[in-house]
């Protein structure tokens, strides 16, 4: 069914009450050649995080898959994971919640000053394209919004739980907007990265099929790869690589 959004981003919402994963529906949406959709679901039954791990999406949640076609480089792919992340955050900051954003794909609410945090939001980001040029990219964007905590796995939290419930509606506009003021200046998405950021200056640990790295988390590059200052000097590396991130 339709939902009549009051948006000013340039999106049309395709919306399920009930759907498998919104990215399978957004893959399928862009290679059809679809572009600028919306893909939302109150409920999903098959929804998958990173790395083929799972994400749990009872009803009341924020489930939305953005189908973009943007000039940009592979390279720049990782921009677009960031500037989700970015969107995520201010629309949550605006509702209420404390929402701070862990590298590289995570809107997290801290807890207490020891670098602990709730996860509140993950991003799962899927493109296609040549080498030297992107097809389509899909930020798959999860947001725990009017769901108890109890329904959602250890660690999370919600907005329910930090703030009291939203008007999904206007959440969800106030997201694309951002989302869509981002990818349309790209530039402007590490600056305001860096002001949401929780990594940035804690000791973490990072694995990745290389091996780990533990160090400070000193900067973040152009491109959206983390910089982390180890014992034996500076290490750079990429959301692509990394399969965990904790403070440690
Ligand atoms: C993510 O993966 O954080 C990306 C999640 C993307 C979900 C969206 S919803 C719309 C779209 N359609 C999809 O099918 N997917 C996208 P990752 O970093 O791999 O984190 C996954 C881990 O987070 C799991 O292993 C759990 O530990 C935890 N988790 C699962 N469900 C969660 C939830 N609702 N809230 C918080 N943490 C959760």
């Amino acid at each position: 069914p339709a939902v009549e959004f009051g948006l000013e981003a340039p999106f049309s919402v395709d919306y399920h009450e009930t759907i498998g994963s919104t990215n399978n529906r957004a893959r399928e949406l862009a290679a059809n050649g679809a572009a600028d959709v919306a893909v939302l679901a109150d409920e999903q039954t098959g929804s998958r995080g990173r790395l083929d791990r799972e994400w749990s999406s009872p009803s009341g949640g924020v489930w939305v898959s953005i189908v973009s076609r943007p000039t940009i480089t592979p390279a720049q792919a990782p921009l677009y994971t960031l500037a989700a992340a970015v969107a995520i955050a201010r629309a949550a900051r605006e509702a209420g919640v404390d929402a701070r954003i862990k590298w590289p794909n995570d809107v997290v609410v801290p807890v207490g000053d020891d670098g602990d945090y709730r996860k509140l939001a993950g991003i799962l980001t899927e493109m296609e394209g040549e080498t030297d040029r992107v097809d389509w990219i899909i930020p798959g964007i999860g947001v725990n919004a009017n769901i108890d905590v109890d329904a959602l796995p250890e660690g999370a939290t919600s907005i329910r739980d930090e703030a009291g419930d939203v008007d999904r509606r206007l959440f969800v506009q106030r997201l694309l907007e951002e989302f869509d003021d981002y990818r349309n200046d790209l530039e402007t998405v590490i600056p305001a990265w860096r002001d949401l950021a929780l990594t940035l200056g804690q000791r973490v640990r990072v694995d990745r099929p290389a091996g780990e790295v533990v160090g400070e988390a000193v900067d973040i590059t152009d491109s959206g790869a983390l910089v982390i200052e180890t014992d034996d000097g500076q290490e750079t590396v990429s959301a692509g690589d990394c399969e965990h991130l904790r403070p440690v």
